[in-house]
């Protein structure tokens, strides 16, 4: 196997062997590129034939399915490619028989990116991780009934190109148009919750798991949980959000169910330890998944695209009954359990989306005037195991009492029940969502930006990015399309930038890895 798409990668350049750092066995590494290769087939297909909705929703479940910690079952990958298979057949019904084979439709082998001239595989791996984050906004989107044209079309067009013989300065531009047609992906998103579950408000998060039968939701899918909601209300079972659903209890449509009681544990990584004999069953609506150990396997539900070997799952019918039967079945904690944050924080807040923080926006804009704000910090990205993570918590302690911090994605765990104070009415760290969620920070900064009559470069704001897996390759090509300059990231800059790649985004982006919290905070601050 070859994967070197995500941030644990091993050895900083690439998993191979039988297994990769996340559990992904040679297998299902091997399925995930021919599906991948299928995807770029009827791609091409497309590009004679009509598409359908039925192509779009294949093309974005496809590339969903690959991403880091969401399917490790090769079985489920095999009947994904099979629907790739149909739907090609579906659309040029001809071609599987055909006598004279053009090849313009055929299957790519994958192998060919990955033994390409370095900065080609560099430049085609950023455009290949980049879809399968577009595609995965694009997935939360659909299932609420929100479609954009302009991203799915540019999903074939990238995934056509990932086939095509192409030079660096011709597939540069496309890496980069990955970035803007994800900012409408997000935008997109952003309509589909807000429209659907309220505009979030700023809401206090208990830690505490009361006693008796509970769930614990994570993931991303907001429709998961509302429905999960629904068929959990009255039957004696609270609901718990973990990881990047913690945001959900902002959300108006969502917050209003009393059994919806909290969050449960912190980020993705420590699954395997938090979870360890929960007497709770688990609903993984998306990524984070990992590997799940035998002490809590039995009480793991899977849903959407998410697949594990031997994991129940749930299907598109949404009947949760098996995850509400587990649950009763455990009964939970005899006695509610006080848990706390990293560093100790029994509560923690969400909610300051830019539905809020817009609103307050002449108050800010005074606050900084008046030097009471003197500058932002933009801490936000995936968590991961690396031990370098911890930067971000002392990068967000050591920030001055007149400095503000906007956090988002499932990294802020490494602060967020810290209690840092308040200025004029706003607490110093403020949650704004998800990692899709990016989208509100681009629309405050480019708020501010407008409100001091400057560019989003000249603004009193940092961004200080941690990455692990592929949405945040697509945020991140969102923010150089935007020509956001001066981003610190780490922990570790991704393995698929080759040299010449990198010098690139230093030269043109001014793109820094993390250093250490101090020197770089100073550096912000200079
Ligand atoms: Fe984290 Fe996982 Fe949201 Fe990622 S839970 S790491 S960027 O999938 O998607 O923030
Ligand atoms: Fe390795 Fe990450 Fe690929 Fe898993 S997703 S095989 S950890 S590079």
């Amino acid at each position: 196997m070859f994967c070197f798409q995500c941030e644990q990668t091993a050895g900083c350049n690439g998993c191979t062997g039988k297994r990769g750092v996340c559990g992904k066995t040679a297998d299902v590494a091997k399925a995930q590129d021919e599906l991948t290769g299928a995807l770029i087939g009827l791609a091409k297909t497309c590009g004679n034939n009509p598409k359908t909705a039925d192509t779009d929703r294949v093309i974005i479940e496809g590339l969903f399915t690959t991403l880091t910690n969401v399917s490790f079952n090769e079985e489920t990958v095999r009947v994904m490619i099979e629907r790739v298979e149909e739907e090609k057949s579906r659309i040029a019904p001809g071609c599987g028989t055909c006598v004279a084979k053009c090849g313009n439709t055929d299957n790519y082998d994958m192998e060919q990116i990955w033994n390409a001239d370095e900065d080609i595989r560099s430049l085609k791996s950023l455009l290949l991780f980049g879809i399968r984050g577009v595609a995965a906004y694009a997935y939360h989107a659909m299932v609420l009934g929100y479609q954009s044209e302009e991203v799915n079309f540019f999903l074939y067009k990238a995934l056509a190109t990932l086939s095509m013989d192409l030079g660096m300065e011709e597939l540069l531009p496309v890496v980069l148009e990955t970035g803007k047609v994800n900012l409408t992906c997000m935008e997109l998103l952003d309509r589909a919750n807000t429209e659907t579950y309220g505009i979030p408000k700023p809401t206090e998060v208990s830690l505490k798991v009361e006693k008796g039968p509970f769930i614990v939701v994570t993931g991303h899918d907001l429709r998961d949980l509302k429905l999960l909601l629904e068929q959990t209300e009255g039957k004696g079972i609270n609901i718990y959000t973990h990881g990047e659903m913690l945001p959900a209890h902002a959300y108006p449509e969502l917050k209003k169910y009393g059994h919806l009681k909290g969050n449960f544990g912190t980020a993705w990584q420590n699954q395997q330890k938090e979870f360890a004999d929960l007497p709770g069953a688990i609903l993984f609506t998306t990524n984070c998944l990992m590997p799940p150990k035998e002490s809590y396997a039995d009480r793991v539900f899977s849903t959407e695209v998410v697949s594990y070997p031997g994991v129940v799952h749930v299907d598109d019918g949404k009947d949760f009954t098996p995850v509400i039967e587990k649950a009763l079945e455990l009964g939970g904690f005899e006695e509610d359990r006080q848990y706390k944050g990293i560093n100790g924080g029994e509560k923690l807040t969400t909610g300051f989306g830019h539905g809020t923080i817009l609103q307050a926006a002449d108050q800010i804009v005074d606050a900084v005037k008046a030097g009471a704000i003197r500058h932002f910090f933009l801490v936000g990205g995936c968590d991961g195991a690396r031990k370098g993570r911890n930067y971000y918590t002392e990068f967000v302690k050591q920030t001055p009492a007149d400095t503000i911090i906007l956090t988002l994605a499932c990294g802020k765990y490494r602060f967020n029940d810290l209690d840092l104070g308040s200025i004029g009415g706003f607490p110093r760290i403020m949650d704004m969502g998800q990692c899709n969620d990016a989208y509100g920070a681009i629309k405050v900064a480019v708020a501010l930006a407008e409100a001091f009559d400057c560019g989003v470069n000249e603004l009193p704001l940092s961004m200080v990015l941690s990455w692990y897996e592929q949405k945040a390759v697509c945020i991140l090509l969102t923010l150089l399309h935007l020509g956001i300059k001066n981003i610190y990231l780490g922990p570790s800059l991704p393995a698929f930038l080759s040299p010449n790649v990198l010098q690139y985004l230093v030269e043109n982006y001014q793109i820094s890895p993390i250093g250490d919290p101090k020197e770089d905070l100073e550096k912000m601050l200079g």
